[in-house]
Protein backbone atom coordinates (compact mmCIF):
# COMPACT_ATOMS: atom_id res chain seq x y z
CA UNK A 1 0.00 0.00 0.00
CA UNK A 2 1.05 3.33 -0.76
CA UNK A 3 1.70 5.80 2.36
CA UNK A 4 -1.02 8.10 0.57
CA UNK A 5 -2.97 5.36 0.49
CA UNK A 6 -2.00 4.48 4.24
CA UNK A 7 -2.83 7.71 5.38
CA UNK A 8 -6.07 7.99 3.94
CA UNK A 9 -6.95 4.41 5.96
CA UNK A 10 -5.65 5.48 8.88
CA UNK A 11 -7.65 8.74 8.78
CA UNK A 12 -10.79 6.98 7.78
CA UNK A 13 -10.53 4.39 10.76
CA UNK A 14 -9.76 7.46 13.18
CA UNK A 15 -13.00 8.83 11.05
CA UNK A 16 -11.23 11.79 9.98
CA UNK A 17 -12.31 13.90 6.86
CA UNK A 18 -9.43 15.89 5.21
CA UNK A 19 -10.71 19.51 4.17
CA UNK A 20 -11.01 19.64 0.08
CA UNK A 21 -8.72 21.36 -1.36
CA UNK A 22 -11.47 23.68 -3.34
CA UNK A 23 -9.94 26.81 -2.08
CA UNK A 24 -7.65 28.67 -4.54
CA UNK A 25 -4.60 27.91 -2.84
CA UNK A 26 -3.49 24.83 -1.91
CA UNK A 27 -0.22 23.21 0.07
CA UNK A 28 1.39 19.74 -0.08
CA UNK A 29 0.92 17.18 2.45
CA UNK A 30 3.77 14.77 2.27
CA UNK A 31 5.72 12.16 4.15
CA UNK A 32 9.58 11.97 4.77
CA UNK A 33 9.39 8.44 4.72
CA UNK A 34 9.04 8.13 1.09
CA UNK A 35 9.08 11.36 -0.18
CA UNK A 36 5.84 10.94 -1.52
CA UNK A 37 3.00 13.35 -1.55
CA UNK A 38 -0.46 12.58 0.28
CA UNK A 39 -2.66 14.73 -0.78
CA UNK A 40 -3.43 19.08 -1.42
CA UNK A 41 -4.75 20.94 1.69
CA UNK A 42 -6.05 23.97 1.33
CA UNK A 43 -4.55 27.39 2.60
CA UNK A 44 -6.78 29.28 4.85
CA UNK A 45 -7.65 32.79 3.64
CA UNK A 46 -6.38 35.99 5.93
CA UNK A 47 -10.53 36.71 6.17
CA UNK A 48 -10.81 33.02 7.26
CA UNK A 49 -8.30 33.37 9.74
CA UNK A 50 -9.91 36.81 11.12
CA UNK A 51 -13.19 35.06 11.59
CA UNK A 52 -11.84 32.21 13.51
CA UNK A 53 -10.14 35.18 15.98
CA UNK A 54 -13.92 37.02 15.91
CA UNK A 55 -15.71 33.52 16.83
CA UNK A 56 -12.51 33.01 19.64
CA UNK A 57 -13.51 35.84 21.32
CA UNK A 58 -17.08 35.13 21.29
CA UNK A 59 -16.58 31.24 22.61
CA UNK A 60 -14.53 33.09 25.30
CA UNK A 61 -16.87 35.48 26.56
CA UNK A 62 -19.02 31.95 27.56
CA UNK A 63 -16.29 29.54 28.14
CA UNK A 64 -14.64 31.76 30.67
CA UNK A 65 -17.98 31.89 32.85
CA UNK A 66 -18.04 27.78 32.73
CA UNK A 67 -16.75 26.68 36.22
CA UNK A 68 -13.66 24.97 35.79
CA UNK A 69 -14.05 21.85 36.62
CA UNK A 70 -16.70 21.85 34.05
CA UNK A 71 -13.97 22.25 31.67
CA UNK A 72 -12.12 20.22 32.53
CA UNK A 73 -14.88 17.30 31.77
CA UNK A 74 -13.89 18.64 28.19
CA UNK A 75 -10.39 17.41 28.58
CA UNK A 76 -11.30 14.11 29.65
CA UNK A 77 -13.26 12.95 26.83
CA UNK A 78 -10.32 14.56 25.03
CA UNK A 79 -8.18 12.18 26.73
CA UNK A 80 -10.38 9.25 26.01
CA UNK A 81 -10.63 9.72 22.35
CA UNK A 82 -6.66 9.70 22.48
CA UNK A 83 -6.27 6.58 24.68
CA UNK A 84 -8.99 5.00 22.24
CA UNK A 85 -7.69 6.14 18.94
CA UNK A 86 -3.96 5.75 20.05
CA UNK A 87 -2.41 3.41 17.63
CA UNK A 88 -3.83 5.08 14.44
CA UNK A 89 -2.37 8.66 15.95
CA UNK A 90 0.58 7.08 16.87
CA UNK A 91 0.92 5.94 13.11
CA UNK A 92 -0.30 9.02 11.33
CA UNK A 93 2.74 10.82 13.30
CA UNK A 94 4.91 8.08 11.93
CA UNK A 95 3.41 8.38 8.84
CA UNK A 96 3.66 12.18 8.45
CA UNK A 97 6.97 13.31 10.11
CA UNK A 98 8.58 9.84 10.74
CA UNK A 99 9.04 9.06 13.82
CA UNK A 100 10.12 5.22 14.69
CA UNK A 101 6.56 3.75 16.05
CA UNK A 102 7.08 3.48 19.34
CA UNK A 103 8.12 7.34 19.45
CA UNK A 104 4.82 8.09 17.77
CA UNK A 105 2.96 6.24 20.04
CA UNK A 106 4.92 7.82 22.77
CA UNK A 107 3.66 11.46 22.07
CA UNK A 108 -0.10 10.46 21.63
CA UNK A 109 0.85 8.84 25.31
CA UNK A 110 2.30 12.25 26.19
CA UNK A 111 -1.16 13.61 24.95
CA UNK A 112 -3.09 11.40 27.06
CA UNK A 113 -0.19 12.46 30.26
CA UNK A 114 -1.10 16.29 30.07
CA UNK A 115 -5.34 15.50 29.40
CA UNK A 116 -4.98 13.99 32.99
CA UNK A 117 -2.89 16.63 34.62
CA UNK A 118 -4.94 19.10 32.79
CA UNK A 119 -8.11 17.32 34.54
CA UNK A 120 -6.88 17.78 38.18
CA UNK A 121 -5.18 21.20 37.74
CA UNK A 122 -9.12 22.16 36.56
CA UNK A 123 -9.53 21.57 40.35
CA UNK A 124 -6.36 23.00 41.40
CA UNK A 125 -6.46 26.97 40.22
CA UNK A 126 -5.52 28.45 43.25
CA UNK A 127 -4.69 31.90 43.93
CA UNK A 128 -3.00 33.31 47.44
CA UNK A 129 -4.55 35.36 50.83
CA UNK A 130 -1.74 36.90 52.03
CA UNK A 131 -1.69 38.28 55.34
CA UNK A 132 -2.22 42.29 55.28
CA UNK A 133 -1.09 45.53 57.20
CA UNK A 134 -4.70 46.85 58.03
CA UNK A 135 -7.28 45.54 60.67
CA UNK A 136 -9.98 43.78 59.35
CA UNK A 137 -8.72 43.61 55.26
CA UNK A 138 -7.71 41.07 53.29
CA UNK A 139 -5.60 40.24 50.16
CA UNK A 140 -6.53 37.58 47.67
CA UNK A 141 -5.45 36.61 44.58
CA UNK A 142 -7.66 35.64 42.22
CA UNK A 143 -6.83 33.98 38.72
CA UNK A 144 -8.73 34.60 35.70
CA UNK A 145 -8.52 33.65 31.89
CA UNK A 146 -6.92 36.05 28.68
CA UNK A 147 -8.78 35.34 25.97
CA UNK A 148 -7.63 33.51 22.74
CA UNK A 149 -4.48 31.88 22.50
CA UNK A 150 -2.94 31.45 19.33
CA UNK A 151 -0.62 28.04 19.01
CA UNK A 152 1.81 27.96 16.76
CA UNK A 153 3.37 24.71 16.54
CA UNK A 154 6.84 22.56 14.71
CA UNK A 155 6.75 19.63 13.06
CA UNK A 156 8.02 17.69 15.28
CA UNK A 157 5.68 16.97 18.01
CA UNK A 158 3.09 17.35 15.36
CA UNK A 159 0.28 16.91 18.04
CA UNK A 160 1.70 16.88 21.40
CA UNK A 161 2.91 20.50 21.80
CA UNK A 162 -0.87 21.34 20.71
CA UNK A 163 -2.46 19.50 22.92
CA UNK A 164 -0.35 20.62 26.19
CA UNK A 165 -0.85 24.33 25.63
CA UNK A 166 -4.52 23.41 24.13
CA UNK A 167 -5.54 21.50 27.42
CA UNK A 168 -4.26 24.01 29.90
CA UNK A 169 -5.02 26.63 27.90
CA UNK A 170 -8.55 25.71 28.18
CA UNK A 171 -8.95 24.50 31.83
CA UNK A 172 -7.90 28.06 32.41
CA UNK A 173 -10.95 29.18 30.83
CA UNK A 174 -9.37 30.69 27.68
CA UNK A 175 -10.31 29.85 23.93
CA UNK A 176 -7.72 28.05 21.29
CA UNK A 177 -6.41 28.62 17.39
CA UNK A 178 -3.73 26.54 16.34
CA UNK A 179 -1.36 27.19 13.43
CA UNK A 180 0.29 23.70 12.85
CA UNK A 181 3.50 23.97 10.97
CA UNK A 182 2.85 22.94 7.10
CA UNK A 183 5.11 20.00 6.98
CA UNK A 184 2.61 18.23 9.55
CA UNK A 185 -0.91 18.94 8.88
CA UNK A 186 -2.45 15.77 8.74
CA UNK A 187 -1.65 15.16 12.34
CA UNK A 188 -3.00 18.35 13.22
CA UNK A 189 -6.34 17.35 11.35
CA UNK A 190 -6.43 14.15 13.07
CA UNK A 191 -6.00 15.75 16.61
CA UNK A 192 -8.12 18.57 16.23
CA UNK A 193 -10.65 15.69 14.76
CA UNK A 194 -10.52 14.00 18.21
CA UNK A 195 -10.96 17.55 20.53
CA UNK A 196 -14.08 17.91 18.26
CA UNK A 197 -15.11 14.71 18.90
CA UNK A 198 -15.01 15.33 22.63
CA UNK A 199 -16.82 18.24 21.98
CA UNK A 200 -19.60 16.56 20.89
CA UNK A 201 -19.77 13.93 23.43
CA UNK A 202 -19.33 16.85 26.00
CA UNK A 203 -22.66 18.90 24.37
CA UNK A 204 -24.54 15.90 24.40
CA UNK A 205 -24.46 15.37 28.18
CA UNK A 206 -23.64 19.20 29.22
CA UNK A 207 -25.37 21.34 26.76
CA UNK A 208 -23.92 23.22 23.64
CA UNK A 209 -20.18 25.15 23.85
CA UNK A 210 -19.66 27.99 21.78
CA UNK A 211 -18.81 27.62 18.13
CA UNK A 212 -14.84 28.62 17.30
CA UNK A 213 -13.46 27.34 21.11
CA UNK A 214 -10.97 25.18 19.89
CA UNK A 215 -10.24 25.91 16.06
CA UNK A 216 -7.42 25.61 13.66
CA UNK A 217 -6.36 27.35 10.39
CA UNK A 218 -3.73 25.74 8.19
CA UNK A 219 -1.61 27.34 6.01
CA UNK A 220 1.90 28.71 5.77
CA UNK A 221 3.75 31.73 7.36
CA UNK A 222 1.26 34.81 6.90
CA UNK A 223 -1.57 32.41 8.60
CA UNK A 224 0.58 32.47 11.67
CA UNK A 225 1.50 36.28 11.27
CA UNK A 226 -1.84 37.08 11.19
CA UNK A 227 -2.33 35.64 14.80
CA UNK A 228 0.82 37.21 16.38
CA UNK A 229 -0.68 40.74 14.83
CA UNK A 230 -4.29 40.24 15.83
CA UNK A 231 -4.97 42.12 19.36
CA UNK A 232 -7.76 40.26 19.72
CA UNK A 233 -5.35 36.83 20.67
CA UNK A 234 -4.18 38.10 23.94
CA UNK A 235 -1.31 35.10 24.08
CA UNK A 236 0.52 33.63 21.32
CA UNK A 237 2.33 30.62 22.57
CA UNK A 238 5.30 29.31 20.03
CA UNK A 239 7.60 26.82 19.16
CA UNK A 240 10.18 26.77 16.65
CA UNK A 241 13.82 28.57 15.81
CA UNK A 242 15.07 30.98 17.76
CA UNK A 243 15.19 33.07 14.90
CA UNK A 244 11.04 32.47 14.67
CA UNK A 245 10.48 32.91 18.35
CA UNK A 246 12.61 36.75 17.91
CA UNK A 247 10.41 37.45 15.11
CA UNK A 248 7.33 36.16 17.29
CA UNK A 249 7.78 37.23 20.68
CA UNK A 250 9.04 41.08 19.66
CA UNK A 251 6.03 41.50 17.13
CA UNK A 252 3.54 40.23 20.01
CA UNK A 253 5.66 42.28 23.00
CA UNK A 254 5.34 45.63 20.78
CA UNK A 255 1.26 45.27 21.00
CA UNK A 256 1.62 44.43 24.91
CA UNK A 257 0.76 40.80 23.90
CA UNK A 258 2.03 38.16 25.63
CA UNK A 259 4.31 35.34 24.46
CA UNK A 260 4.91 31.37 25.49
CA UNK A 261 8.03 30.82 23.74
CA UNK A 262 10.03 27.30 23.37
CA UNK A 263 12.45 27.77 20.84
CA UNK A 264 16.10 26.47 20.10
CA UNK A 265 18.08 23.92 22.22
CA UNK A 266 21.92 22.98 22.34
CA UNK A 267 21.94 20.13 24.75
CA UNK A 268 24.76 19.49 26.12
CA UNK A 269 25.75 16.41 28.91
CA UNK A 270 29.08 16.29 30.99
CA UNK A 271 30.11 12.45 31.76
CA UNK A 272 32.53 12.67 34.67
CA UNK A 273 35.13 9.46 35.91
CA UNK A 274 32.22 8.33 38.04
CA UNK A 275 29.74 7.67 35.70
CA UNK A 276 27.72 4.27 35.37
CA UNK A 277 29.02 3.75 31.80
CA UNK A 278 26.43 1.88 30.73
CA UNK A 279 23.89 4.18 31.65
CA UNK A 280 25.61 6.96 30.21
CA UNK A 281 26.20 5.26 26.59
CA UNK A 282 22.51 4.05 26.91
CA UNK A 283 20.99 7.77 27.59
CA UNK A 284 23.20 9.37 25.31
CA UNK A 285 22.58 7.11 22.26
CA UNK A 286 18.84 7.86 22.96
CA UNK A 287 19.01 11.47 23.43
CA UNK A 288 21.40 12.06 20.16
CA UNK A 289 20.02 9.71 17.81
CA UNK A 290 16.40 9.49 19.02
CA UNK A 291 13.59 11.09 16.92
CA UNK A 292 16.65 11.80 14.07
CA UNK A 293 17.87 14.34 16.22
CA UNK A 294 14.95 16.44 15.54
CA UNK A 295 13.92 17.05 19.18
CA UNK A 296 14.29 20.48 20.82
CA UNK A 297 15.80 18.54 23.69
CA UNK A 298 18.03 16.22 21.52
CA UNK A 299 21.55 15.69 22.96
CA UNK A 300 24.08 17.91 21.72
CA UNK A 301 27.19 18.47 23.04
CA UNK A 302 29.14 15.53 25.04
CA UNK A 303 31.61 16.57 27.49
CA UNK A 304 33.38 13.91 28.38
CA UNK A 305 36.12 13.13 31.15
CA UNK A 306 39.68 12.66 30.12
CA UNK A 307 39.62 9.64 32.28
CA UNK A 308 37.22 8.11 30.11
CA UNK A 309 36.85 9.64 26.85
CA UNK A 310 38.72 6.56 25.06
CA UNK A 311 36.13 4.02 26.41
CA UNK A 312 32.64 6.26 25.89
CA UNK A 313 33.86 7.09 21.95
CA UNK A 314 34.64 4.01 21.69
CA UNK A 315 31.29 2.65 23.05
CA UNK A 316 29.21 5.29 21.14
CA UNK A 317 31.09 4.57 18.12
CA UNK A 318 29.67 1.10 17.91
CA UNK A 319 26.38 1.98 19.01
CA UNK A 320 26.22 4.81 16.40
CA UNK A 321 27.83 1.91 13.49
CA UNK A 322 25.21 -0.04 14.40
CA UNK A 323 22.06 1.67 14.77
CA UNK A 324 18.85 0.48 12.38
CA UNK A 325 18.85 3.61 10.50
CA UNK A 326 15.48 3.24 7.64
CA UNK A 327 11.39 3.40 7.37
CA UNK A 328 10.44 4.52 11.28
CA UNK A 329 7.60 1.94 10.19
CA UNK A 330 9.36 -1.45 9.87
CA UNK A 331 10.30 -3.27 13.29
CA UNK A 332 13.75 -2.48 14.30
CA UNK A 333 14.49 0.71 12.74
CA UNK A 334 15.69 3.41 15.80
CA UNK A 335 16.24 6.57 12.91
CA UNK A 336 14.09 7.04 10.78
CA UNK A 337 14.29 10.21 8.38
CA UNK A 338 14.87 13.80 8.29
CA UNK A 339 12.07 16.11 7.79
CA UNK A 340 13.04 17.13 4.46
CA UNK A 341 16.04 18.27 2.35
CA UNK A 342 16.79 21.08 3.95
CA UNK A 343 17.45 19.56 7.16
CA UNK A 344 19.75 16.53 5.05
CA UNK A 345 21.88 20.18 3.76
CA UNK A 346 21.73 22.05 7.34
CA UNK A 347 23.49 18.64 8.88
CA UNK A 348 26.08 18.36 5.89
CA UNK A 349 26.67 21.54 6.36
CA UNK A 350 27.11 21.59 9.78
CA UNK A 351 29.23 18.54 9.52
CA UNK A 352 31.28 20.18 6.47
CA UNK A 353 31.84 23.14 9.50
CA UNK A 354 32.75 20.90 12.09
CA UNK A 355 36.05 19.40 9.80
CA UNK A 356 37.35 22.87 8.51
CA UNK A 357 37.57 23.44 12.21
CA UNK A 358 39.35 20.32 13.46
CA UNK A 359 36.79 17.55 14.40
CA UNK A 360 36.67 14.09 12.99
CA UNK A 361 34.04 12.14 12.03
CA UNK A 362 32.00 9.04 12.46
CA UNK A 363 28.87 9.04 10.13
CA UNK A 364 26.67 11.75 8.95
CA UNK A 365 26.37 10.23 5.26
CA UNK A 366 22.93 9.99 3.45
CA UNK A 367 21.41 6.68 3.68
CA UNK A 368 19.78 5.17 0.36
CA UNK A 369 16.11 3.94 0.88
CA UNK A 370 15.78 3.83 -3.57
CA UNK A 371 13.49 7.07 -2.81
CA UNK A 372 14.82 10.31 -4.14
CA UNK A 373 12.91 12.33 -2.26
CA UNK A 374 12.95 11.06 1.44
CA UNK A 375 16.03 12.12 3.43
CA UNK A 376 18.11 9.32 5.73
CA UNK A 377 21.09 9.89 7.39
CA UNK A 378 23.03 7.40 9.22
CA UNK A 379 23.36 10.02 12.79
CA UNK A 380 27.22 11.40 13.24
CA UNK A 381 29.57 11.90 15.89
CA UNK A 382 31.93 14.58 15.30
CA UNK A 383 34.90 14.74 17.74
CA UNK A 384 35.86 18.07 18.16
CA UNK A 385 39.48 20.12 19.47
CA UNK A 386 37.36 22.93 20.79
CA UNK A 387 33.94 24.38 21.38
CA UNK A 388 33.20 26.46 18.29
CA UNK A 389 31.58 26.62 15.01
CA UNK A 390 28.48 24.57 14.22
CA UNK A 391 28.73 23.50 18.04
CA UNK A 392 27.15 26.79 18.82
CA UNK A 393 24.20 26.39 16.83
CA UNK A 394 21.14 23.90 17.09
CA UNK A 395 21.34 21.88 13.85
CA UNK A 396 18.24 19.87 13.75
CA UNK A 397 19.66 17.13 12.92
CA UNK A 398 21.07 13.68 15.12
CA UNK A 399 24.82 14.99 15.10
CA UNK A 400 26.80 14.54 18.06
CA UNK A 401 29.92 17.22 19.04
CA UNK A 402 32.43 15.54 21.87
CA UNK A 403 34.32 17.13 23.90
CA UNK A 404 37.58 16.07 26.23
CA UNK A 405 37.30 18.38 29.88
CA UNK A 406 39.85 17.53 33.03
CA UNK A 407 38.10 19.45 35.55
CA UNK A 408 34.01 19.86 36.24
CA UNK A 409 34.11 23.38 36.61
CA UNK A 410 35.45 23.98 32.86
CA UNK A 411 32.78 21.33 31.34
CA UNK A 412 30.13 23.70 33.45
CA UNK A 413 31.66 26.82 31.43
CA UNK A 414 31.39 24.52 28.50
CA UNK A 415 27.72 23.59 29.50
CA UNK A 416 26.72 27.47 30.31
CA UNK A 417 29.21 29.60 27.41
CA UNK A 418 26.05 28.49 24.49
CA UNK A 419 23.11 31.18 24.03
CA UNK A 420 20.62 28.69 24.20
CA UNK A 421 19.43 27.14 27.82
CA UNK A 422 16.98 24.36 27.43
CA UNK A 423 18.53 20.92 29.11
CA UNK A 424 21.35 19.60 30.21
CA UNK A 425 23.05 16.45 31.71
CA UNK A 426 25.48 15.13 34.17
CA UNK A 427 26.20 11.50 34.46
CA UNK A 428 28.02 11.13 37.71
CA UNK A 429 27.62 8.74 41.40
CA UNK A 430 29.23 11.54 42.94
CA UNK A 431 27.42 13.58 45.22
CA UNK A 432 29.28 16.84 45.24
CA UNK A 433 29.19 17.17 41.57
CA UNK A 434 25.39 16.08 41.33
CA UNK A 435 24.43 19.17 43.71
CA UNK A 436 27.14 21.37 41.75
CA UNK A 437 25.68 20.58 38.64
CA UNK A 438 22.30 21.64 40.06
CA UNK A 439 23.00 24.74 42.35
CA UNK A 440 23.84 27.95 41.00
CA UNK A 441 27.33 27.49 39.91
CA UNK A 442 25.83 24.47 38.10
CA UNK A 443 23.77 24.42 34.41
CA UNK A 444 22.05 27.91 33.47
CA UNK A 445 19.34 25.86 31.73
CA UNK A 446 15.81 25.12 32.15
CA UNK A 447 16.43 21.47 32.81
CA UNK A 448 18.58 19.91 34.68
CA UNK A 449 18.92 16.17 34.68
CA UNK A 450 21.17 13.69 36.57
CA UNK A 451 21.83 10.02 35.14
CA UNK A 452 19.42 10.39 32.59
CA UNK A 453 19.65 12.57 29.00
CA UNK A 454 18.47 16.00 28.23
CA UNK A 455 15.34 14.66 26.19
CA UNK A 456 12.09 12.92 27.22
CA UNK A 457 10.51 14.65 29.25
CA UNK A 458 7.53 14.17 31.47
CA UNK A 459 4.71 16.20 31.52
CA UNK A 460 4.66 16.81 35.03
CA UNK A 461 7.52 19.29 35.64
CA UNK A 462 7.55 22.81 33.85
CA UNK A 463 9.21 22.37 30.72
CA UNK A 464 11.28 25.22 29.10
CA UNK A 465 14.15 27.01 28.62
CA UNK A 466 16.99 29.90 29.29
CA UNK A 467 17.81 32.24 27.23
CA UNK A 468 17.56 31.92 23.28
CA UNK A 469 15.08 29.29 24.41
CA UNK A 470 12.51 32.07 25.15
CA UNK A 471 12.50 31.89 29.17
CA UNK A 472 9.46 30.29 29.13
CA UNK A 473 7.18 27.46 30.71
CA UNK A 474 4.83 24.48 29.42
CA UNK A 475 3.39 21.60 30.91
CA UNK A 476 3.31 20.94 34.19
CA UNK A 477 4.23 22.45 37.67
CA UNK A 478 2.81 25.75 37.56
CA UNK A 479 3.24 26.57 33.88
CA UNK A 480 -0.52 27.24 33.94
CA UNK A 481 0.16 30.87 35.38
CA UNK A 482 1.25 31.99 32.03
CA UNK A 483 -2.19 30.97 30.43
CA UNK A 484 -3.92 33.17 32.84
CA UNK A 485 -3.96 36.69 34.42
CA UNK A 486 -3.84 37.73 38.10
CA UNK A 487 -5.70 40.08 39.67
CA UNK A 488 -5.07 41.08 43.56
CA UNK A 489 -8.08 42.34 45.25
CA UNK A 490 -8.30 43.72 49.00
CA UNK A 491 -11.10 43.67 50.95
CA UNK A 492 -12.03 45.51 53.55
CA UNK A 493 -14.54 44.13 55.80
CA UNK A 494 -14.61 46.49 58.83
CA UNK A 495 -16.08 49.74 59.97
CA UNK A 496 -13.14 52.59 58.99
CA UNK A 497 -10.90 53.48 56.19
CA UNK A 498 -6.93 52.91 57.10
CA UNK A 499 -4.70 53.32 54.21
CA UNK A 500 -1.84 51.69 53.73
CA UNK A 501 1.86 53.11 55.13
CA UNK A 502 -0.57 54.54 57.47
CA UNK A 503 -1.33 58.01 55.45
CA UNK A 504 -3.34 60.29 56.39
CA UNK A 505 -6.23 61.90 54.01
CA UNK A 506 -9.11 63.03 55.80
CA UNK A 507 -12.49 65.11 54.24
C1 LIG B 1 10.15 19.34 21.40
O1 LIG B 1 11.10 18.73 20.91
O2 LIG B 1 9.66 20.34 20.81
O3 LIG B 1 11.33 16.38 26.50
C2 LIG B 1 9.50 18.92 22.66
C3 LIG B 1 11.07 15.93 25.38
C4 LIG B 1 9.64 15.87 24.96
C5 LIG B 1 9.21 17.17 24.38
C6 LIG B 1 10.09 17.68 23.27
N1 LIG B 1 8.82 15.59 26.10
O4 LIG B 1 11.94 15.50 24.65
Amino acid sequence: MSLSNEMRSLLSTVQVELPTAASAQVFPASSPVTGEQICELPVATIGEVSKAIDESVAAFMVWRSVPAPKRGELIRLFGEELRANKKELGRIISVEVGKVISEGQGEVQEMIDICDFAVGLSRQLYGLTIATERPDHRIMENWHPLGPVGIITAFNFPMAVWSWNAVIALVCGNSVIWKPSEKSSLSAIAAQAMMERAMKRYQEANGPLPKGLVSMVLGLRDIGEALVESPKVPLISATGSTMMGRQVGMRVAHRFGRSILELGGNNAAIVTPSADLDITVRAAAFAAMGTAGQRCTTLRRLFVHESVYETIVTRLKAAYSSIKVGSPLEDGTLVGPLIDRGAFHAMQHAIAEAKAIGGTVTGGERVSTGADNAYYARPALIEMPVQDGPMLHETFAPVLYVLKYSVLDEAIALNNSVSQGLSSAIFTLNMRETETFLSVRGSDCGIVNVNIGPSGAEIGGAFGGEKETGGSRECGSDAWRGYMRRATNTINYGTTLPLAQGVEFNV
